[in-house]
Order: C-alpha cells, then structure tokens, then sequence
C-alpha cells in the first residue's frame, strides 16, 4: 500500500510525539534567527527604531500565514492527494485561516537545509555506512549459504517427499506428499537469486506437481493453501507473471505455476462448497475433490478457515475468474457477524453451525493468523480498495484494542511486555502463556500502523493516528520479548512456548538456563514446550520492524538467532533439524527440517540484511507462509 493511498482511514488528530526530534521550533527563536541571518537585518538596523519595529511586526504576521498550515494542507499538498477517514469521506480542514493559526500546530519533522543535509553526510559518515553495508551484504550471504545448505540436504535425501529428515536421511510425507519443500523453497531462492534451486525446483513442479495433485488422498485445506497454492503464486509473479517482476530467467514460464495453481484451487474449493455454511470443512481428497470435516468433532481451527483469503484473491485476480476470491471472502464476511469479546475470537468454529466453538481465546496456535489476515486482507485492496472491505480494518482495530485491554500483561521482576491467553474466555482467568507462534503480532502490528511505509515518513506525514502509535509501542515491545525468548536459552534459540513470571503465576527452577540474561527469572520454560522446530515469527517481526522502523538492533538480533541456529540445528550432512530442548547443551535434535525453514525462516533472515528496495512492504502483502503477492494497484518494479 503506497501512502498515497486514498481510502487510508488516518485520522487527522495532532498526537503527542514523545520524540526531541519533533518539537516545533519556538515562533520567537524563528524570528530571532530570521532577523540576525539575512539581508532584513542590515536594512532594520540602518532604519529607525519605529521602522525596525513595524518591519518586525510584518515578518512575522508573514511567518505566522506561511508556516501555519493544516496538517492536512501539508501533507495532502505535498502528496498531491486527499486523505480519507474510515467512512472513506473527504477529510476537511475547515474554518477560517485565523482560526488555524490559533491552533495548535502539528509537530512536523524539522526540514535540514542543504548545509546541514551536507554536514549529516560527511565522509566519516559515508565510510561507516560503507563498513554496516559490507557488514550485511556478508551476512546475507550467509543467509543464501544456509539456504544452499537446506536445499542440498533436502535434493540429497528427500527429493520430491513433503520435508526431509536430515539425521535418518529420509524424506517424510506429512503434508499430502505434494513435494511441499520444494514450491515453499522456491520463491526464497528466486528472491536470493539462486538460480540453480529456481531451475532444480521450477522442473520439478513442471514434470510432477500436477499429476500429484490428480492423484494424491487427503490433504488440510490451510496447509495446503498457504504453503503450496501460496508458493506457486508468488513464483508466479517473481517470474514475471502478469508483467510481475521477473526476478529470474530460469525455470519454467510463469503460466506452469498459474495453471498448476488453478488446478489445485479448483480442487480446494470443494472445503467451501460442501460445507453447509460459509465455514470451509478442514481436509481435501485432491484426487476426487471432495471435502469433510476435521476427524473427532469436526471443528476448524479459527486461523485455519480465515487464512485463505489472500491466497484466494490474489488466484481470482490473476487468473480473471472471481470464485476463488467469492468463496474465501464469504468466510470473513460471515465472521464479521459474529459475536466476539472486544473483537477477540474463540479458536475452533464449527462448518456445521457457523458458530464458534468453545471459549479459549489466544493468538497462539489456532488463532494466530486470524488477525495477521484481518490487516494483510484489507492492504492487499491497495489503492483499488472498495470500501466493502473497511469493515476489515474496524474489525482489525477493535481486535488489537481488545489484545491490549485483555490480553497484554507485564512479566516480573523485569517488565516484558507479552500477550498471555483467556482459555476460559472472557469471565475465566488469565493465562501468562505465550506461544513462539505469537510472535508474528509484532510485525503485523507495525504493518498495521503505518501500512508499510517507514516510521519516519507515517510521521512526517502526520499519518499514525493514536491507535497507530499504541499499536507500534506494542510491535517493539513484543518484538524485544520475543528476541529475550531466545536469548534467555542456553541455545540461544526459543522454545514453542513460555510462560511468564506475574505476580499471580511462578514456577521456580524452569529457567531457558542462560544465567547471564537479565531476564532468566521471567521467563519460565516447562519441559514439555522446550522444543524449536525452526519456526519463523520472531525473525518475521524482525524484518518488518527493521523496514519500518530503521533501527538497526532488530537486524543485530536477527544475525544472533541465525548464528545460534547455524551452531546447534545445522547437520553437516545437509539440512537444518528441530531441536527436543534449547536449555541444555548440546541439545537434543529432533529430525525434521519443517518446509517453512526454507519457505520463511531464511528469506526473511535474508530480507531483514537486504536493501530495503527488495519486495517492499508498501507494494507487496506477505502470505502467512511468507509468500509475498503484489498490492493492488502498485507498480512492482523493485
Ligand atoms: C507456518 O506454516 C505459518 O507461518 C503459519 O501461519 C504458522 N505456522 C507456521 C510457522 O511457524
């Protein structure tokens, strides 16, 4: 979403900046060093003390009218175009100039003169930029090593089979057998550009996908849909599909991921239209496109049924047919109905009823990306966006409102910001559980504020509305929680899950085991949930609070988890393998590389040391696999 975007509901208010760098300048320090700088004080000071007077009074009535703008004026001048409310109305910065100059005026940012821009960039300056550049281009390069390193583990013992288990050397089915590493893989070695994997990945699915999906048995829709249909999309259009953007020359012509896709779809849509509600069933028969419900009880996961849309649009959109976009939507605009706690949603709903199931409330396993695709949904409209979907973003809204009234909590003796659950529901207790699956928040909450464009620029702009900047004070919060997660394991890798010291929850003798970090006594790790299975929310976050933040601690932190993951789950033989316990050392390994190492983990690690140019986040929305698809509208030519 480009910040020209003209549905945006920003709202106009002046909000507090708690930032040095925003201050308005005093109106008499302007004066002052107006008069003692240019040409009028040679002329005032050759006058009369009347005249000097009354010439002062002049300048500074003009300073007054020229520098006293509506925010809107500013921005929306600059721009070239209007800002719209939620209701999607013109916003009016009406009465009088008077009256805006007796109003307080926004903090904008300070403009440099050229001299001061030049003086920013002196050559020491440039110098240090140069060493940080080669510092990451290093570390990226590490990233792309890893990645040759998975895939060659993967080629080597698993071709063809959904994950590899790289101690046994064996290929394991656990996704439906469509070959799942290799078209998750696929858009990460076209984003690093290497051309091999693109060319060894690209025959494969060109020879095998499609006869698989004819014949193979059962498979879940989400899984399905995110990993697969999601990867052959973005392969798609990072090889030049619909003019896209064509970032390798090798492997097959875009239209065998698009047809392939096409076929798979068709078959996915089944869950949709055998369900007796808009709720989709959970599982696929690819070979006879039938569809049922989840075994024992026949629930859907929450996350699973509202984690189709992106992937479902962005098909009707390029392949010119809207059914896959009408069915995955019907989903979302049934849950808008329902009724939520402060918009927070219980994690199972039932295809039979269309209600939900059950109380338990986290955004943890099953919950998750409920309220990533609430967000990315909406963004994905870009600025061709209608305003049927506006109730996407009030439902996202009233959401992250309700995560911070109910569900954010402090941990003790030091003060983590996490987001616990409410397994009982509304009236039952707090829960201070945190699921590593949660830190996907983090990033998704920056993205929300400023809708992909940088801090810096939403500021200057006058773009974060109070909820925007409470939503980002979270993201970086969260984002420094969940980097804590891994370093307070003797690993230096997170568990699947923690629990949180508070005053009304402590469990003595659970520490990650690294004494030395200042915060061994908040986090508590039960045995049951030592384990790491390569996950990527955390480095996720990461990435996108780099992008729009700027701040380069959070690539600092992402090059410590991708050395501790390099030191303990890397297997010489090839691959990267999860991990039993990342409190003891040498930890336990667990023989399984999950495909969204390669499909998420690493490309985001290699995004977050990349040129901020590469896929950004204001022109692409990416799937909750980490499969990026254009905005509408936006012109990707990055
Ligand atoms: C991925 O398949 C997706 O990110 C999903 O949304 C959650 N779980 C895994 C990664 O941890």
């Amino acid at each position: 979403m480009s910040s020209s975007n003209k549905s945006l509901p920003y709202t106009t208010k002046d909000v507090h900046y708690d930032n040095a760098k925003f201050r308005h300048r005093s109106f008499f320090k302007v004066i002052y060093q107006t008069f003692f700088t240019s040409n009028v004080k040679r002329t005032s000071l050759s006058c009369s003390t009347g005249k000097f007077l009354a010439l002062l009074l002049i300048f500074g009535i003009a300073y007054l009218m020229l520098t006293h703008t509506s925010p809107a004026n500013s921005v929306t001048d600059r721009l070239g175009k209007g800002v719209k409310n939620s209701k999607d109305k013109l916003v009016s910065y009406g009465g009088s100039r008077l009256g805006k100059l007796l109003r307080k005026p926004p903090r904008l940012p300070p403009r440099l003169s050229p001299d001061q821009k030049g003086f920013n960039n002196s050559s020491s300056h440039e110098s240090d930029k140069l060493n940080a550049g080669s510092k990451w281009i290093a570390r990226q390069q590490s990233v792309k090593d890893a990645f040759i390193h998975a895939w060659s583990g993967y080629t080597k013992y698993a071709i063809g089979y959904d994950e590899l288990m790289p101690l046994s050397q064996h290929g394991v089915d656990g996704l439906g057998g469509l070959g799942a590493t290799i078209v998750d893989a696929l858009d990460t070695a076209m984003i690093m550009g290497v051309d091999e994997v693109v060319s060894e990945a690209g025959s494969w699915i060109e020879k095998h996908l499609l006869d698989r999906i004819t014949k193979k048995g059962q498979v879940n829709l989400f899984e399905t849909t995110i990993r697969l249909l999601g990867g052959l999309l973005s392969a798609y259009h990072l090889s030049g599909g619909e003019q896209g953007m064509k970032l390798t020359h090798t492997g097959p012509k875009p239209t065998v991921y698009l047809e392939t896709a096409k076929n798979l779809a068709d078959r996915l849509l089944s869950a949709f239209t055998s369900s007796p509600t808009p709720i989709p069933f959970s599982d696929v028969i690819l070979h006879d496109s039938t569809a049922h419900p989840a075994s024992g009880g026949g629930l859907s996961s929450t996350s699973e049924v509202s984690t189709l849309q992106l992937e479902f649009n962005y098909l009707s959109a390029i392949s010119g047919d809207p059914k896959y976009s009408v069915e995955a939507m019907k989903v979302l605009e049934h849950i808008k109905t329902l009724p939520k706690v402060e918009g927070l949603v219980p994690i199972f709903i039932s295809p039979h009823t269309g209600e939900f199931s059950g109380e338990n409330i986290r955004l943890g396993s099953r919950g998750d990306s409920y309220y990533e695709y609430l967000i990315k949904v909406w963004l994905q409209q870009g600025t061709a966006q209608d305003n049927s979907l506006t109730y996407l973003y009030d439902m996202y809204t009233e959401a992250m409102k309700g995560v911070r009234h109910r569900l954010v909590q402090k941990s003790i003796p030091n003060g983590l910001v996490f987001v616990g659950e409410l397994p009982y529901g509304s009236e039952g207790a707090f829960s201070p559980k945190m699921d590593h699956l949660v830190c996907f928040l983090s990033g998704t909450l920056a993205l929300g504020a400023t809708k992909g464009i940088t801090k810096e620029k939403a500021m200057k702009y006058n773009l974060l509305n109070f909820e925007d900047l409470e939503n980002l004070k979270l993201a970086e919060d969260l984002a420094k929680t969940c980097f804590e997660m891994y370093a307070v394991t003797s690993t230096g890798l997170a568990p699947e899950i923690a629990y949180f010291h508070t005053k009304d929850f402590s469990e003595g003798g659970l520490d990650g085991g690294n004494k030395s970090s200042e915060y061994v006594k908040d986090i508590i790790i039960k045995p049951a949930d030592r384990h790491n299975l390569l996950r990527p929310e955390t480095v996720e976050s990461l990435f996108v609070l780099y992008r729009i933040t700027e701040d380069p601690k959070y690539r600092e932190w992402g090059w410590q988890i991708f050395e501790a993951f390099e030191k303990y789950t890397k297997v010489d033989t090839g691959g990267y393998t999860s991990l039993d316990d990342v409190t003891t050392i040498p930890p336990h390994r667990r023989d399984k590389m999950e495909t969204f190492f390669l499909g998420e983990t690493l490309k985001y690690l290699y995004l977050l040391f990349a040129d901020s140019s590469l896929i950004p986040l204001d022109k692409f929305v990416f799937n909750t696999e980490a499969h990026p698809f254009p905005i509408k509208g936006t012109k990707n030519d990055s």
